[in-house]
């Protein structure tokens, strides 16, 4: 009886569709000069997601914070410019992700960038296209819920999301992810990718029952 109740939770637990934590990255050692930051920790059957600079932005050094300079005042001159943070989110062969949610830690300095906003290949890094503008905002922790964006479901990838950093008063302000404890963590579910079609299970189904009707007859 004790068994049938455990196997009963379990099975009803696995119908619950419950988001995993694909990537987090806890930054609390870096200097802010780093080249990448990579994901610390990192679920099964995903390539490995590493945080780089766009080539508007420059490094400098900031404790905790995978930190850049260089930003610029209105998100279209950071669009044009390449002010960004970019990571690219990809399954390994033969596997599937749909995304849930991104939280990020946002840190700078007074006249580094006090807004931020998040793209993706999906829409396109065009200004109108974001998932979240985040304008005036400063040191904050930001979610982007992404259960509701068809293209970020049950694909295989590689789907590159970029954060424009914006509203810098100063290039020489800094800007980056950092915050207390885990500083961004991504999450969603990974699942093996749908290989049989409609249309050849038909077909195998098709095949069992001429196999049924010719043994009947002999
Ligand atoms: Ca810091
Ligand atoms: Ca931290």
């Amino acid at each position: 009886m004790k068994k049938l109740v455990i196997g009963l939770m379990i099975a009803l637990t696995a119908g619950i569709a419950s988001a995993d934590v694909i990537a987090s990255w806890t930054l609390d050692t870096y200097l802010g000069g780093e080249a990448s930051a990579p994901a610390d920790t990192m679920i099964g059957n995903m390539e490995q997601i590493t945080i780089t600079r766009g080539a508007g932005l420059t490094t400098g050094a900031n404790g905790g914070r995978f930190n850049a300079l260089g930003f610029s005042l209105l998100l279209a001159d950071s669009i044009s410019n390449n002010d960004y943070f970019t990571f690219t989110v990809e399954a390994s062969s033969g596997y599937q992700f749909s995304l849930d949610s991104l939280v990020v830690d946002f840190q700078s300095s007074a006249t580094g960038p006090q807004s931020w906003a998040l793209f993706s290949s999906v829409g396109g890094f065009t200004e109108g296209n974001e998932i979240n503008a985040w304008a005036s905002v400063g040191n904050s922790t930001q979610t982007a819920t992404l259960t509701g964006i068809g293209g970020l479901q049950s694909v295989t990838g590689p789907i590159e999301f970029r954060i424009y950093g914006y509203g810098a008063s100063a290039t020489t302000g800094t800007g980056g992810i950092e915050g207390t404890g885990v500083d961004m963590q991504l999450d969603g579910t990974v699942a093996a990718a749908a290989v049989p079609e409609p249309a050849t299970m038909a077909l195998l189904g098709f095949g069992a029952l001429a196999l049924a009707i010719r043994r009947r007859k002999s």
